[in-house]
């Protein structure tokens, strides 16, 4: 091999205080992981002397502990974007110890090609294969890779032998060109491959090969509860009524899907609801649930940016890749979250929110309005440009002590323009072509928690004029209960008139 060996404390000994790295992967699927092991020793040393260690992050989505996690617990984190959802990281940023912009995904490639952000000098990838003349072959992600591989002066290659070499021509790696130049993106069916299985660089960038054999660090997926379940039928029942009422063709449309235990149950459920044919995915990313039901023959073809799976299922995928190969493509973040493709195919997209109002505003990323749980992700992305937009949601968090639908979000990050379906293990809140006080009412009619109900109805009273009927002294009461009592349904109308 024409470039030279690393270890991982030697490849970390090259990055430097104030440094800005680009990272492969997405999710914790095809993240680095030990040159960053190796990276937060060497920050803890030079703080310990006295001296600062921070660097700037840039990833595709999540990583695994070895990056934000290792990194985050050695202070070494100085600015990072975007989503994320590591517990000592998060805690991090709630702190405010490290800057974080959370960024739709499909963004954050064009914004640094745009030099909207600091340009990342060093890009780390994780690699099935590489060749002499700079052909780099990823693993179970894509994500920004293809962008800070071309961008950075400086390339560090984890080379894990766990990804077989095979996994070679799953990845279509594609950058779109800049405006004023650009065209459409040709992707006109979820399965179109549109560039080359490679990352193509310099080779002369490449500043060191460090080789591992590591497992991605995906953690199990919590099994499926009686309130996950109910809401993954829900959504199914309602597609299947959408087929049968002809808003969604009878051969329907290819399906995007958020991250989590309830995006799991809603493919699950979609996969044994008989009214609904075999589908395609096209999403970020793909879950246990997508390889179990292409094995089913429900799910026929998944585009995603990543293979976020738990390890059985990815050795289950790699012991099968004539199979898997045939009907699986990893996209990097800016095509497989591309708003213009989520347009044009007609995608249904369902995702997640912590908390909805009965307006149907959504808020997918804080804890009551000021600190952080994970990111945007890719549900903005999704949910502005989809066919049909679904969020779903428990009605009830921390036991009931806290009502996920309220009278106005304590953060917004999806509006009432871009919702048009409300799901939780109650019902269906179908919200198009409904002003503000219909959505409301049928918001409260067939989402909410019983408990919620009768405060909810008793808020809309209080707000009495105006198109949207909000009481603005009274609109954060649910939040206020909370913080003060640590029970929502203490709220006080009294003291909040
Ligand atoms: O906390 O575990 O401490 O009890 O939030 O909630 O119900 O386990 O749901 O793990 O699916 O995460 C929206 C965060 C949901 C996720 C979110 C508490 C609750 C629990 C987690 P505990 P659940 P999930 C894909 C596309 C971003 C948007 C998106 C997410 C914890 O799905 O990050 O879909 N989405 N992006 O108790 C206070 C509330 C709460 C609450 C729940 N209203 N107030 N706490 N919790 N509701 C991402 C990518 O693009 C890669």
């Amino acid at each position: 091999m024409a470039y030279k060996k690393l270890s991982a404390e030697e490849a970390a000994a090259l990055i430097n205080n104030g440094d800005i790295i680009g990272f492969s992967g997405f999710t914790a699927a095809g993240c680095p992981k030990t040159i960053t092991t190796a990276l937060g020793k060497r920050a803890e040393e030079a703080q310990a002397k006295g001296n600062p260690f921070k660097i700037g992050i840039y990833t595709g989505a999540s990583t695994g502990d070895t990056i934000d996690g290792v990194l985050a617990r050695a202070h070494a984190i100085q600015f990072r974007t975007p989503y994320q959802s590591n517990n000592d990281l998060r805690a991090a940023l709630n702190k405010r110890e490290a800057h974080y912009f959370d960024l739709h995904l499909s963004e954050l490639p064009q914004y640094l090609r745009y030099g909207f952000l600091a340009k990342p000098n060093i890009a780390i990838l994780e690699a099935s294969a590489i060749t002499d003349d700079g052909k780099i072959y990823l693993t179970s992600a894509v994500g920004i890779a293809p962008t800070v591989a071309r961008l950075a002066d400086k390339i560090f290659i984890e080379l894990n032998h766990y990804h077989p070499e095979e996994l070679a021509g799953i990845h279509d790696i594609y950058e779109p060109a800049d405006p004023p130049v650009r065209r459409e993106i040709p992707v006109y069916a979820p399965g179109d491959r549109i560039g080359v299985p490679y990352i193509r660089v310099n080779p002369e960038k490449i500043a060191g090969i460090v080789e591992t054999n590591l497992p991605n660090e995906v953690g199990a997926f919590t099994p499926s509860d009686e309130v996950t379940n109910q809401i993954g039928r829900n959504v199914a029942n309602f597609l299947s009524s959408e087929i049968k009422a002809g808003r969604i063709p009878a051969s329907f449309l290819p399906v995007q899907s958020g991250v989590g235990n309830i995006a799991n149950a809603v493919l699950g459920a979609m996969g044994l609801n008989e009214d609904i044919p075999a589908f395609r995915i096209y999403t970020e990313v793909i879950q246990d649930s997508v390889i179990a039901l292409m094995k089913e023959g429900r799910i026929t073809f998944a585009s995603g940016c990543s293979l976020t799976l738990s390890t059985p299922a990815l050795e289950d995928v790699y012991h099968h890749l004539d199979f898997f190969k045939q009907k699986i493509l990893l996209r990097p973040q800016e095509i497989s979250n591309s708003p213009e493709i989520a347009r044009r195919l007609g995608l249904i997209s369902i995702n997640t929110a912590l908390e909805a109002d009965i307006f149907g505003n959504i808020n997918s990323t804080h804890i009551t309005g000021t600190k952080m749980m994970n990111g945007i992700g890719g549900s903005g992305d999704f949910c502005r440009n989809a066919y049909l937009s679904i969020f779903t949601t428990p009605s009830t968090a921390k036991g009931g002590k806290i009502s996920a639908i309220v009278p106005m979000v304590s953060h917004l990050d999806h509006s009432e323009h871009s919702v048009k379906i409300l799901i939780t293990e109650y019902g269906v809140a179908d919200l198009r072509g409904l002003s503000p006080i219909q959505r409301a009412e049928t918001i409260i009619e067939n989402c909410v928690a019983p408990e919620y109900k009768d405060l909810l109805k008793k808020y809309l009273q209080l707000g009495q004029t105006g198109h949207t009927p909000q009481n603005l002294v009274a609109a954060l009461s649910f939040h206020n209960a909370f913080n003060q009592t640590g029970d929502m349904r203490n709220v006080d109308w009294k003291t909040s008139r």
